[in-house]
């Protein structure tokens, strides 16, 4: 169905501009306040985070209206995203590396249903091994995803890519989503000289009034969106996107032209430095261009005629543009900072390739080399590498080796293996024998456990010297647990504070097996060793008598995004125990809202200002969540309190081993984002339990018994009391914010009366 480009008011002439210093992510979110998206639906990770979390900040200050969605992962926010444009109106979304991986199959149905959005890319290695850094490992993986890509070398052209990626997707004749793709931490973080248009309405008529799509807000004209398609459909939808792609490639100019005429600020398909009588060429992309430019005036100086390529859009592919540009060109080193293993070569490479390949009179020899993996920086040395490679090849008239890694240090075999810096735990060690679990006459499990201090002998499984803040709560109550637990013990870590502070190759903090996978995925990954375990034990390919206890730690965060494989596992009934220490908060990307932030509170994602008021929705109740699954064991805890701790642990190991999944939530401090003095936390975590808020319980074979009421003992607090303790809830105090408060207040009190008939009735 042929839909009319949308009319677009004149824009005649400059229109007027401000100057500032900002950096990618910060031109990322004004331009997206500037465009006034109905809807932004995202998920946070670095280093794109910024993004959402300063859109916030200005929607709480009442600086726009956009609909901000925090979705339970990236598959979540592109789903968002895609629900929403299918609605019509303007949508926005911000990720970089995992995020962008996670969303992948989103990717082709929002392209191959032609909806048009905007998607910011702060680009960033892709795991494993994990890394935050940039490279471009990240965007190569939508290169075949039908989605137009911008490639923005600043925060300028974040800025100004940005508007233009949006104008050329809106078109009737293209109709496809963008995506703008800038480096991560060189460019989303570091601070430049911009122009940014002074008043709103220069952007609004910019791009027009909204592609009206065809929508499903429409009940008069009923549509089905995404029906299968067979053949000989497919194929047809799939040429028109091919289609649309040449239309993008078409209007390019026409566009750029009149941004131009607009801003002041000129963009081709294809940047050219110093090209025209250029005899050897790098092409790079993005901010590494930027370091080459000024070693081509470097070598221009010393009489060799270099020059840069490197283009704004790489999909659709400038090729002839790029094939143009390379025309008298004897030899360009082509830099990527990705690679398409085993295809030797990474994708531009062929691309340009095979541009170049188009032309029968072109004789241009290509380099290919891998650079810059895992934000490894390229300096100016590096850049004159590469032309003094490409000079090389000039000079011989030949290629010595088409392609090649650079920057790469090999090993020494020479050099003594890495040590252990503490010895292996011995079974003896962790087996203290004081505690004992056994089966009561009523089903539920007695444990005969000592006094906490006795356990003192047990060593620690996670020893000093990780970086978790000062006063975090996370390692104590870890430690705290595990002392509850005997034996063998594999632990897996979900990504998060945890994780990150407690290994960085080539070291770590944990003197028993450690697995991490992908931030999600953990209970799928234990899930999967639980069960290789028992196989090679069962095949006796395993020392009879081994005995490994697994252990799965998450944040709160984790338990969102990570909720399916979570209830995936505890449904399969694996034997682990799940452990979540709960920070209220997403902490080591920054302090964003999790689902179990509790209402009001302020996070990065939630500011407190004029037009917003901290977190908009309960806090999640994980433990009725994992309850329902029928594991045989679900409790909470905190540090606080040994004697309810300890035994929960004894009782988790016993069901792990004999009945299926255990899982637990305890509640930590995080004085970093709690925004409170590094030596309280466990006075505030005590407050939490003593206002019900964070209920000390267990629900064992499905029967709820309460471990702590604050009542009978005359210790029940106010939640006031409680909230008043943190800086991130210091506004709840306020008389002004009293119906948020009585709000909280009242969830709370539900939850606990809900808990107490359950505790009193077992058959609830
Ligand atoms: C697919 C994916 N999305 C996002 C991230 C970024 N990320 C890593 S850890 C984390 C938050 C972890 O929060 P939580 O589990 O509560 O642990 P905490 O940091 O609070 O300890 C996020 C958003 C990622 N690594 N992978
Ligand atoms: S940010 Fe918070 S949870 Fe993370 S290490 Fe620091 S105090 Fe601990
Ligand atoms: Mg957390």
């Amino acid at each position: 169905m042929a839909i009319a480009p949308p009319p677009r008011r004149p824009t005649a002439g400059r229109a007027a501009q401000v100057v500032g210093f900002h950096t990618g992510n910060e031109m990322a979110a004004l331009s997206a306040k500037q465009i006034d998206f109905h809807l932004m639906g995202y998920y946070p990770i670095t280093p794109s985070t910024e993004i959402a979390e300063l859109l916030d900040e200005m929607k709480a200050a009442g600086h726009h209206k956009i609909v901000m969605v925090p979705a339970d992962g990236e598959h979540g926010a592109a789903g968002i995203c895609f629900g929403a444009a299918v609605g019509g109106g303007r949508v926005f979304n911000a990720t970089s590396s995992q995020g962008l991986l996670y969303s992948l199959e989103e990717l082709p149905v929002q392209s191959g249903t032609r909806y048009p959005m905007l998607l910011d890319l702060a680009t960033r290695t892709v795991s494993g091994p994990l890394d935050i850094r940039g490279d471009h490992s990240d965007v190569y993986y939508a290169l075949n995803t039908g989605w137009l890509i911008f490639m923005a070398r600043d925060p300028q052209a974040v800025y100004d890519l940005n508007l233009i990626a949006l104008r050329v997707a809106e078109r009737g004749d293209v109709r496809l989503p963008a995506i703008v793709a800038f480096d991560g931490f060189f460019t989303s973080h570091q601070k430049r000289r911009v122009s940014v248009f002074e008043d709103d309405a220069t952007v609004h008529d910019w791009l027009g009034p909204v592609l009206e799509p065809v929508k499903a807000l429409d009940p008069r004209n009923p549509v089905t969106i995404g029906p299968y398609m067979n053949d000989p459909d497919l194929i047809n939808n799939k040429y028109q996107l091919e289609l649309a792609m040449d239309a993008a490639l078409a209007a390019l100019p026409e566009v750029f032209a009149e941004y131009e005429a607009l801003s002041g600020r000129r963009y081709d398909p294809v940047d050219r430095y110093r090209m025209d009588d250029a005899e050897v060429a790098v092409f790079l992309l993005n901010s590494a261009a930027e370091t080459a430019k000024d070693v081509a005036d470097r070598l221009r100086e010393e009489g060799v005629r270099a020059g840069v390529i490197s283009p704004n859009v790489i999909r659709p592919f400038p090729a002839d543009a790029i094939r143009e540009a390379l025309r008298g060109v004897r030899a360009v080193l082509i830099g990527e900072r990705s690679s398409s293993y085993g295809g030797h070569g990474a994708n531009l490479s062929h691309e340009i390739k095979s541009a170049l390949k188009d032309d029968a009179e072109n004789r241009t020899l290509c380099l290919s080399r891998v650079y810059g993996l895992g934000g490894r920086d390229f300096y100016a040395e590096d850049a004159e590498a590469f032309f003094r490679l490409a000079l090389e090849a000039a000079e011989r008239g030949a290629v010595e080796s088409p392609f090649d890694y650079y920057g790469v240090e090999p090993g020494d075999p020479a050099k003594p293996r890495q040590r252990r810096g503490v010895p292996a735990l011995t079974r003896e060690e962790t087996t203290s024998d004081l505690l004992k679990v056994k089966p009561g006459p009523d089903g539920r499990l007695e444990v005969d456990a000592p006094p906490y201090w006795q356990l003192a002998c047990k060593p620690k499984r996670v020893v000093p010297g990780h970086g978790a803040c000062p006063g975090c709560g996370i390692f104590p109550a870890i430690d705290q647990f595990l002392r509850g637990i005997e034996g063998d013990v594999v632990v897996l870590y979900q990504t998060g504070c945890a994780m990150v502070t407690s290994t960085g190759y080539p070291y770590t903090s944990h003197r028993v097996t450690y697995v991490h996978n992908l931030f999600q995925n953990g209970a799928a990954t234990l899930s999967g060793l639980v069960e290789m375990f028992h196989e090679r034990m069962r095949r006796g390919e395993l020392p009879s008598g081994e005995d490994i206890t697994f252990v799965m730690i998450t944040g709160d965060g984790g338990m969102d995004i990570g909720m399916g494989a979570a209830i995936g596992a505890a449904l399969r009934g694996h034997g682990m125990i799940v452990l979540e220490y709960d920070n209220e908060g997403y902490m080591n990307t920054g302090s964003q809202l999790s689902y179990s932030t509790p209402l009001g509170h302020m996070t990065s994602t939630s500011h407190v200002g004029p037009a917003e008021l901290g977190k908009s929705f309960h806090h999640k109740d994980t433990p009725q969540i994992m309850a329902a699954t029928n594991i045989p064991y679900v409790f909470t805890g905190v540090e606080g309190f040994p004697d309810d701790l300890v035994p929960k642990a004894a009782k988790a190991q016993w069901y792990a081993k004999h009945a299926g999944t255990a899982y637990g939530k305890v509640l930590i401090s995080c004085p970093l984002n709690w925004k409170t003095e590094d030596r309280v936390g466990v006075d505030i975590v005590q407050a939490a339990v003593d206002s019900c808020f964070f209920p000390l319980y267990e629900v064992e074979r499905g029967v709820t018994r309460i471990t702590y009421d604050p009542e009978p003992i005359d210790r029940r607090l106010a939640v006031a009391d409680w909230l008043k303790l943190m800086g991130k809830t210091k506004h709840l105090g306020k008389p002004a914010n009293a119906a948020t408060l009585a709000l909280i207040e009242a969830e709370v009190e539900r939850r606990w009366q809900r808990l107490k008939a359950r505790d009193k009735h077992p058959l609830l």
